[in-house]
């Protein structure tokens, strides 16, 4: 081929080149937006970057150093392949380059990932540190127990027992004895703390203050894949100010229940001569089960059914009469006639209502 000629098809090369990019380059760069934005969440609910616990900000700070230095490292490789894949390219009348044991280059790439290492294992390292000393000695202690498929809260020197919802006062040192009664779970509450197994048979520990209070609860869920309903398997961590976390405490020890109305008294006849005392506590009656969730209180909780369902009239209906159909695999058998149990649905209308009136 004549000098000509190379010119001549070079010439034509960049056209085509040119051409196709101005065709796909848009479309190209609108399907990576789109691919980047749907990463994005307007709701934070489950953010482990925003921080209200002193666990998560002990994360956070060997997180985004991490974050930073991979996001450096990534452009840095970026722009050098791109430099180098156009600078020393096969052109017409030059070959491509190939670089063969230049031992300074090699040195340099070596020395470079080392130090990064470093610098990300020093705040990692540090931080384990000071996780491993463990709460401070007036850290309130919780034993946070796993069950298929909800969560149990004991405070043990508080003598308080319930479910699904844990309330801590604010910048409070909380001590988590994490357990399982069945499978292996994970307590996890992405703004606060976690994930930590709750494994049968050993006790796992984490502790951690939260460091805003605010009405409305933090979420946590199951982290860990642990059978038929582990989606369904949530709970809320209120972060109370020490006045509101003192006057619920101290509603939940002195807890008397007294159904005011004739349907919720109705409902405490029912709920004393059925099966669910077998399996349930509300404090201050003879119900003293302790298979299922503690329901002492149950109308101040703001869900049912580890925290999968706001806490109506209408959905504690639709949870007794057949809880298996809101929460697949649930162990408490369908208490309505119509599934098969032994409750008339004006029953199951009577328990809810004394349920509801526990406040
Ligand atoms: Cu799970």
């Amino acid at each position: 081929m004549t000098a000509t000629g190379r010119q001549g098809e070079t010439v034509h090369v960049t056209r085509k080149s040119r051409a196709f990019a101005r065709r796909w380059l848009p479309l190209c760069s609108l399907v990576f937006l789109v691919a980047l934005l749907t990463g994005c969440q307007l709701d934070t609910a489950q953010s482990t970057t925003v921080i209200a616990g002193t666990h998560n900000a002990e994360v956070w700070n060997s997180y985004r150093v991490i974050f930073w230095l991979a996001g450096l490292v990534f452009v840095v490789v970026m722009l050098l392949t791109l430099w180098i894949s156009i600078r020393f390219r096969e052109r017409p009348g030059v070959s491509a380059q190939q670089i063969h044991g230049n031992t300074k280059l090699e040195v340099l790439w070596t020395l470079i990932p080392v130090a990064i290492v470093v610098v990300m294992a020093v705040p990692t390292i540090t931080s384990i540190q000071r996780e491993a000393q463990g709460p401070p000695a007036d850290a309130i202690k919780v034993i946070a127990i796993g069950h298929q498929w909800w969560f149990e809260f004991q405070y043990p020197d508080l003598k308080i027992n319930t479910a699904n919802e844990l309330h801590i006062p604010v910048n409070k040192p909380i001590a988590f004895e994490i357990r399982s009664n069945d499978v292996i779970h994970s307590f996890w509450v992405p703004q606060l703390a976690g994930k930590i197994d709750m494994m049968p048979g050993h006790v796992n520990s984490i502790w951690f203050a939260g460091t805003v209070a605010r009405p409305e609860p933090y979420l946590g869920q199951c982290a860990e894949l642990c059978g038929l309903s582990h989606a369904n398997m949530r709970f809320r961590v209120f972060v109370d100010t020490p006045e509101d976390f003192n006057s619920w405490a101290q509603k939940v020890k002195s807890a008397t229940p007294a159904p005011s109305d004739s349907l919720a008294r109705q409902g405490q006849e029912v709920f004393q001569r059925s099966a669910c005392i077998g399996c349930h506590t509300i404090q201050g009656t003879t119900a003293a089960g302790i298979v299922g969730p503690n329901l002492t209180l149950l109308g101040q909780r703001t869900t049912i059914a580890s925290g999968t369902i706001p806490n109506t009239a209408d959905n504690l209906f639709r949870w007794i009469n057949n809880s298996a159909a809101i929460k697949p695999g649930s162990l408490m058998p369908p208490m309505g006639q119509s599934a098969g149990g032994a409750l008339s649905d004006d029953e199951i209308r009577a328990v809810s209502a004394y349920l509801l009136s526990l406040k």
